[in-house]
C-alpha cells in the first residue's frame, strides 16, 4: 500500500509544498506538491534531497541530564525546578529562552506564552533577530504593523523586479525560478543591487555592485529623482500617507544629485541613471530585499528608504507592485505572528499598557511581562555578565550563528544552567547543555508555518517520532505544567494551540491589528488549505494589502520615515584592510546539522572558503585553492582561497555555514562583530573589517574513509565532508609528522593495503582494502599539489571495486573509459563538472538548455543554470576542465 502526505519544506521561507509518498516498504519519496500555490510542484536542490535527511544518524533520541541518559520525567522536572529556583532567587529577568524561526507556529506560541505571560519576563528572543528584525522594525515604522503587502505572483506580474541584498537564485530558488520563467515570457527587467556578483546576477539586466552599506543613499537619491521626474502618485501620498514632505526634502539634501549618489555608492553616473529611469518608467515594480538590507547597522533605515519609494509612487498592494521582504526561515513569519521577538507581545501587539492588559486577560496570565526583553546579542552579553542564570535554546545553534561566536561560546560555557532542545545530538550548542531534550523533527511533527507571502500552510508528520523524541510544543507545555501552570498549558494537540492562537489574533481586534486569522478558529485543522492572512471572521484569505491605504496605524495612514545615509559602523583600517561580507551557498542550510550529512549537497562546495578579487590575491601572493588565515578584531578562521572577479577589490566573502563538526577553524562568526542596528537590534553580519594572511602548510593530505575518523592533532587545518559511502577529510599542517608510517596507520583501518612513496617528490599514498572493497585512501603531499580526489571518492559509492580501478588506485587517476565526474555542479542529478565539460565540447553546446538536453543537468530545480552558463564560456575543449 502507498500513502501520500502533503506537507511543506523545512528550509527556506518560500514555503514550498511537498508530498511525501510511502513505497509501502518503509521508504519515502519526496516530490513537489503541484497544488501548493508557492511552488506548483517545483523543488530546489535542498528540497529534493529531503528524503536523504530522514535517516537517524546523529539524531538525539533520549533526554540527557548532566551527560547521562535520563527519563522524560527527570529531564522535565530538572528544567522546571531549576527555572523555578532561579526565578525565586533572582527574579524572572534572570531566565531566558532563545528560540527560532524553525519552530512551528504552535511551538513558538507556547514558548512565548510561557515566558511572557507566566514567567513574567520578555527575555525570549529568536534567531529572527539575526534575520528579519530590521524588516519587522521597518514595516512597523512605515505601516504600523509587521506586514508584507504583496505576494509571489507579484514577481510574475511585475515589469521590473529590483533585488536588493538578495541572492534569490541560491537562497529562494523556487521563487527565483518563477521570476525567470516570467522573464522569459514577458521580458521582466531585473536589477540586482549587491556588492558582489552573485548567481542571481546571471539573469540581471543591470547589476549595481554598490559600495557596501550605501543602500540608503541610493534609495534617497531615487526618491529625489522620482520627484524631479514627476513620477509620484500625489493622490496616494495625500490620502494614504503622512510625513512625505520631510522625508522627501531630507532625501534631496542627502542625495543632492545623481553625481553625489554615484560617488557615494561607488557606481557610475550611467548606472545610476539607468536604474532610476527603469524605476521611473515601470509602475509595475517589485523591490525584493533580504539580508544585504537587514543585516546591517542601518538595516531599518535601508528598509524604510526602499518603502518610501514605493509609498511615493503608490506602488503597494497592487498586482505586480510592492516592497517585498523575503523571509529566510520556513517559519520566520509565524514567529513574528506569535510575538516571538523580545520587543513584541503576541498577535502583533506591543508593550503598550492596553496590549499588555488585553493579552493578559486573554491568557488569564498571572504575571504578564511589563516591558521588552533582551534582544539576541544583548541577551548573550547578559549571559556572559552573569545576569541570566538559566537559558533554554530551541531549534537554533547560536554557538555557530551569532556574531562574535567565540564570546558566545564562552557565555554558554559560563551560564549556570543551559537547556537545549534539538533533533541532533552533537551540535556546537548542545555541547554546553546541562539538559538535552530530543525534539521531533521535520516529517515527524505537526503544525503550521507561514511563508514570505503571509501564507499559512500545514506541516504534517508522516513518520513516527524516533526514540523518545517529542514535539517542541509538548516539551514546553510539560515544563509549564511542572512549573505550576497545568491548566493554561493543557494542550492535547497542535490543533488546540492553533485555535487559541487564531482566537487571540481576533480578540478585541477592530481591524487595528493587521494580523487577524479569526476565520481559522473553527476550521478543520487537518485539512486546512494554504491560506494568506489576514483571514478575518467575515472574509477568507487576503492576497494583497494597502492598495487603498487602510494601514494598521491610528489614522490608517502609512508613514514616510526620514532616513539619512550613513556609513557602516566599522571601516577598513591599516590592520584590517578588507571588508568581510558573509552569507549563504546554494546547497547548505545554515549550520549544516542536516544538509551537511547529505552527500549530494556536500559536493558542490565541499570546503569553507573566502572569495577575493584577483588583484587582491596577487598582492597577497595567493592563488586559487591556497589556504589563508582570515582575522578580525574578534577572532580568526582558516579557509580555502577562491579567486574570482565576482568579488570587488577590497571585499571578501565567506559562507556562514561551517560548524565544528565539519571544520577545524571554518566558523566565520568567530570574526563578525556584535555591532547592531540601533532600532532593530539586528547584527551587522555583512560588514566586518578583516585581514588575510597566507597559511603555507608544509604538507597537505586527504583521507577518504567509509566511517568517520577524527582529524589528527598534527593537522592545523582540517575540513570534513560527506560523500556517497564515505567521508572525506582534507588536512594540512606546518610540520610533517616524523614517523609518517605510524601516523598513517593510526588513521587507517587495520586491513590489507597498498602503499606508494616517492620521497624525492614528497608523495605518500596509502589504500586499504577488504577483499575487493575499498576501505580507505590517504594521500599526503609535501611539494606537489594533491591530485583530484573525485574519482577516488566515486569508488566508495560501490560496494566493490573492479580490477582496472584497482590498478589506478594509487595514481588517483580514473581509467580512460570511466571518466572522473569532477566536482558536482547539478546536485539534483549528481552531474559533475567534467561530464558537463565533455558534453559542451563534444556537442559544441552554447546554452544551458542544450546542456540540459544533452546531460539533464539543470533540468530539475534549475539552481545550477547560472553555473552552466558560466561553464560554456570557460571550458577549454581539448584539455581537462
Ligand atoms: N541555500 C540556502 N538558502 C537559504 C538559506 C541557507 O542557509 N542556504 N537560509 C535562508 C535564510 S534563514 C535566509 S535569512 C535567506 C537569506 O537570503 P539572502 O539574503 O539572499 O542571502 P545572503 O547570502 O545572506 O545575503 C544576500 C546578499 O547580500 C549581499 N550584501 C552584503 N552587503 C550588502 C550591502 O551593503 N548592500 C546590498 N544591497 N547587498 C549586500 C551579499 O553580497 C549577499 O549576496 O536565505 C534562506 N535560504
Ligand atoms: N555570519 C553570518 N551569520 C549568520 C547569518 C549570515 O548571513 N552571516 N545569517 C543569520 C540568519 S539570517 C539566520 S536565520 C541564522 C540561522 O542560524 P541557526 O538558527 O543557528 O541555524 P540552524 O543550523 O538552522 O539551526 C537550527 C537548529 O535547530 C535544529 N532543529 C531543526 N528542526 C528542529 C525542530 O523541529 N525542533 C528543534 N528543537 N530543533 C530543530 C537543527 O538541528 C539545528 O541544530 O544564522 C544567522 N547567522
Ligand atoms: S525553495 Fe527549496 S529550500 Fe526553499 S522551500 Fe522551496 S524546496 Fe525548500
Ligand atoms: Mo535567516
Amino acid at each position: 500500500m502507498t500513502a501520500a502526505v502533503r506537507t511543506t519544506c523545512p528550509y527556506c521561507g518560500v514555503g514550498c509544498g511537498v508530498v511525501a509518498s510511502s513505497d509501502g516498504a518503509g521508504g519515502w519519496a519526496i516530490s513537489g506538491d503541484k497544488e501548493h500555490p508557492a511552488n506548483a510542484g517545483r523543488l530546489c536542490s535542498k528540497g529534493s534531497a529531503l528524503g536523504e535527511t530522514l535517516g537517524l544518524d546523529g539524531r538525539l533520541l533520549h533526554p540527557v541530564v548532566d551527560g547521562r541518559q535520563a527519563s522524560w520525567d527527570e529531564a522535565l522536572a530538572t528544567v522546571a525546578d531549576r527555572f523555578s529556583d532561579v526565578i525565586a532567587e533572582h527574579g524572572a529577568q534572570a531566565v531566558a529562552f532563545y528560540v527560532s524561526g524553525q519552530l512551528l507556529t504552535e511551538d513558538y506560541y507556547v514558548a512565548n506564552k510561557l515566558m511572557k505571560g507566566f514567567i513574567g519576563s520578555a527575555n525570549i528572543d529568536t534567531n529572527s533577530r539575526l534575520c528579519m528584525a530590521s524588516s519587522v522594525a521597518g514595516h512597523r515604522r512605515a505601516f504600523g504593523g509587521d506586514v508584507v503587502p504583496g505576494n509571489y505572483e507579484d514577481l510574475e506580474l511585475a515589469d521590473l523586479v529590483v533585488l536588493v541584498g538578495s541572492n534569490l537564485a541560491w537562497c529562494h530558488p523556487v521563487l527565483y525560478q518563477r521570476l525567470i520563467r516570467a522573464k522569459s515570457e514577458r521580458g521582466t527587467r531585473i536589477v540586482v543591487i549587491d556588492p558582489r556578483r552573485t548567481a542571481t546576477c546571471d539573469a540581471a539586466d543591470l547589476h549595481l555592485a554598490i559600495r557596501p552599506g550605501s543602500d540608503v543613499l541610493l534609495f534617497n537619491g531615487l526618491l529625489a529623482h522620482l520627484g524631479r521626474a514627476g513620477a509620484m502618485d500625489q493622490d496616494f501620498i495625500a490620502t494614504c500617507t503622512n510625513g512625505f514632505a520631510e522625508a522627501f526634502l531630507s532625501a534631496g539634501d542627502d542625495a543632492c544629485d545623481m553625481d553625489a549618489v554615484a560617488l557615494g555608492c561607488g557606481l557610475t553616473l550611467g548606472e545610476i541613471q539607468e536604474f532610476y529611469n527603469l524605476f521611473t518608467g515601470n509602475s509595475k515594480t517589485v523591490t525584493v530585499y533580504s539580508q544585504g538590507v537587514n543585516q546591517s547597522s542601518r538595516g531599518t533605515d535601508k528598509v524604510n528608504a526602499i518603502v518610501n519609494c514605493h509609498l511615493a509612487t503608490g506602488r503597494i498592494g497592487k498586482s505586480g507592485m510592492g516592497p517585498f521582504s523575503v523571509t529566510g526561515q520556513p517559519n520566520a513569519m509565524g514567529g513574528r505572528e506569535v510575538g516571538g521577538l523580545a520587543n513584541q507581545l503576541a498577535a502583533h501587539m506591543g508593550f503598550t499598557p492596553d496590549d499588555i492588559d488585553r493579552v493578559g486577560r486573554f491568557w488569564q496570565a498571572p504575571r504578564m511581562a511589563q516591558r521588552e526583553g533582551l534582544k539576541a546579542v544583548d541577551l548573550f552579553q547578559a549571559i556572559e555578565a552573569g545576569k541570566i542564570k538559566a537559558l533554554w535554546v530551541m531549534a537554533t545553534n547560536p554557538a555557530v550563528s551569532l556574531p562574535d561566536a567565540d564570546r558566545v561560546n564562552r557565555a554558554l560555557a559560563s551560564c549556570p544552567f543551559v537547556v537545549v532542545s534539538d533533533c541532533v545530538g552533537d551540535t556546537d550548542t548542545t555541547a554546553y547543555a546541562d539538559v538535552l531534550l530530543p525534539a521531533a523533527g521535520w516529517g515527524e511533527k505537526d503544525g503550521t508555518v507561514t511563508n514570505s507571502e503571509r501564507r499559512i500552510s500545514r506541516q504534517r508528520g508522516f513518520l513516527p517520532n524516533p526514540g523518545e523524541a517529542k514535539p517542541d510544543w509538548w516539551i514546553i507545555s510539560q515544563v509549564a505544567a511542572r512549573m505550576g501552570w497545568s491548566d493554561a498549558f493543557a494542550y492535547q494537540s497542535p490543533a488546540d494551540i492553533f485555535a487559541e492562537h487564531a482566537a487571540l489574533s481576533a480578540f478585541e481586534n477592530d481591524g487595528s491589528r493587521a494580523f487577524d486569522i479569526g476565520a481559522l478558529t473553527g476550521v478543520d485543522y487537518d485539512t486546512l488549505p494554504p491560506t494568506q492572512w489576514p483571514a478575518r471572521k467575515s472574509s477568507g484569505g487576503t492576497a494583497r494589502l494597502f492598495a487603498e491605504g487602510g494601514f494598521p496605524t491610528p489614522d490608517a495612514r502609512a508613514r514616510f520615515v526620514t532616513v539619512q545615509a550613513a556609513t557602516p559602523a566599522m571601516s577598513a583600517s591599516a590592520e584590517y584592510p578588507f571588508i568581510l561580507n558573509t552569507g549563504r551557498i546554494r546547497d547548505q542550510w545554515h549550520t549544516m546539522t542536516r544538509t551537511g550529512l547529505v552527500p549530494r549537497l556536500s559536493s558542490h562546495i565541499a570546503e569553507p572558503f573566502v572569495a577575493l578579487n584577483p588583484a587582491d590575491a596577487a598582492t597577497l601572493n595567493l592563488t586559487d585553492d591556497d589556504l589563508a588565515v582570515l582575522r578580525s578584531a574578534q577572532g580568526d578562521a582558516t579557509l580555502r582561497i577562491r579567486v574570482t572577479r565576482d568579488q570587488p577589490q577590497g571585499q571578501l566573502f565567506a559562507p556562514m555555514h561551517w560548524n565544528r563538526h565539519f571544520s577545524g577553524n571554518g566558523g566565520i562568526n568567530a570574526l563578525t562583530a556584535p555591532v547592531t542596528d540601533a532600532i532593530s537590534g539586528q547584527p551587522e553580519l555583512k560588514h566586518t573589517p578583516a585581514s588575510l594572511t597566507p597559511f603555507k602548510p608544509a604538507w597537505t593530505a586527504f583521507l577518504i574513509t567509509r566511517g568517520e575518523v577524527a582529524p589528527p592533532p598534527s593537522a592545523e587545518y582540517w575540513t570534513r565532508s560527506a560523500a556517497a559511502g564515505c567521508t572525506v577529510l582534507m588536512l594540512a599542517g606546518t610540520a610533517l609528522p616524523g614517523d609518517l608510517a605510524a601516523w598513517a596507520e593510526a588513521l587507517l583501518p587495520p586491513v590489507h593495503g597498498i602503499d606508494y612513496h616517492d620521497k624525492r617528490r614528497g608523495i605518500h599514498r596509502w589504500a586499504r582494502l577488504d577483499g575487493d572493497r575499498l576501505e580507505a585512501c590517504l594521500f599526503v603531499s609535501t611539494d606537489q599539489p594533491l591530485p583530484s580526489r573525485a574519482w577516488l571518492v566515486s569508488l566508495f559509492a560501490a560496494p566493490e571495486m573492479d580490477a582496472k580501478s584497482r590498478t589506478g588506485l594509487l595514481s588517483g587517476r580514473a581509467p580512460a573509459d570511466a571518466p572522473d565526474e569532477g566536482r558536482t555542479v547539478c546536485s539534483c542529478f549528481n552531474i559533475g563538472l567534467n561530464r558537463i565539460a565533455a558534453a559542451i565540447c563534444d556537442g559544441g553546446l552554447t546554452s544551458a538548455e542544450q546542456i540540459g538536453a544533452a546531460s539533464k543537468a539543470g533540468t530539475n530545480c534549475g539552481s545550477c543554470i547560472p553555473e552552466l552558463k558560466e561553464l560554456i564560456g570557460h571550458v577549454r575543449c581539448g584539455q581537462a576542465a
